[in-house]
């Protein structure tokens, strides 16, 4: 077992269920970025290397990559249902943040008491706007994910306060709040190389 560098207990987190989704890309008037995808040939490396770090937790993590469905909404309808995950975690760089937003809306409609936490290279380069933005979102994290994303996970898990986590960004009390900055980890070894089974991606 992985010892957090924040040192919170990571125990009880057996059960909890996570998805992970790399979302489509919208390409409209207000998002007219180029974006290059070569499906089937490409993985999500950053949703998949955070999937295979919770699995190491015991946390029952999976990945959705909803670029390669041919139905991307029913499909994450259906995963929904069928795996009942508390937290969602929707990744996306700045040509995916509609998407990425699309796919926390439909989360919510689902099941609103899902944990919706926003991530990735949009989220992190403009968090503020991103979180006053999409109200769909619960929090955000910036920078390198995996030890915010457990700490939101163990949160969740364990019932309690999830608003001052290091490296998120939340709303409180009618504004944003950026709490502290989580450094970027010293070591790549705490890392588990990304788990290239396909069985564990949805
Ligand atoms: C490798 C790479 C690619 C590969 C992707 C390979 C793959 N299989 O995923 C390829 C060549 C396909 C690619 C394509 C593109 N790329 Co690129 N790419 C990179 C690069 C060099 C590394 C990204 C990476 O995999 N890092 C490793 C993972 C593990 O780390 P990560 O992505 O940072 O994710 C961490 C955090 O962001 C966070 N996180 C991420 N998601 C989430 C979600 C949640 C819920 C949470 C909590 C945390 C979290 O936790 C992760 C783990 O610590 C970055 C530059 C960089 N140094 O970061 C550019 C970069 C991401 N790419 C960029 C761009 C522009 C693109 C393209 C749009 C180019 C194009 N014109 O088509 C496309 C987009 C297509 C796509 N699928 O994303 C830009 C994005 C800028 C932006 N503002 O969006 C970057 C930042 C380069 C740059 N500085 O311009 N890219």
């Amino acid at each position: 077992m992985i010892v957090p560098e924040s040192g919170v207990p990571v125990t009880g987190l057996s059960g909890i269920r996570v998805l992970l989704v790399q979302p489509v890309v919208i390409i409209n008037a207000e998002n007219p970025k180029k974006y290059v995808f070569s499906p089937g040939n490409e993985l999500p490396l950053n949703v998949l290397c955070l999937a295979t770090f919770l699995r190491t937790h015991s946390i029952d993590a999976k990945l959705l990559d909803l670029r390669i469905q041919s139905a991307p909404w029913e499909e994450l309808e259906r995963v929904i249902r069928d795996f009942e995950p508390r937290v969602v975690g929707i990744t996306a760089c700045s040509c995916e943040e509609i998407g990425a937003s699309v796919t926390a809306t439909k989360v919510k409609a689902i099941d609103p008491s899902i944990m919706t936490v926003f991530g990735g290279i949009q989220a992190s380069a403009e968090p503020e706007t991103m979180i006053s933005r999409y109200p769909q979102f619960d929090t955000l994290a910036v920078g390198e994910g995996e030890f915010t994303l457990l700490e939101i996970i163990h949160a969740v898990a364990s019932n309690s306060r999830w608003e001052s986590i290091e490296g998120t960004v939340v709303r409180t009390d009618g504004s944003v709040r950026r709490n502290p900055t989580r450094s970027i980890s010293d070591s790549i070894d705490v890392f588990p190389a990304p788990d290239r089974d396909r069985k564990s991606v949805v």
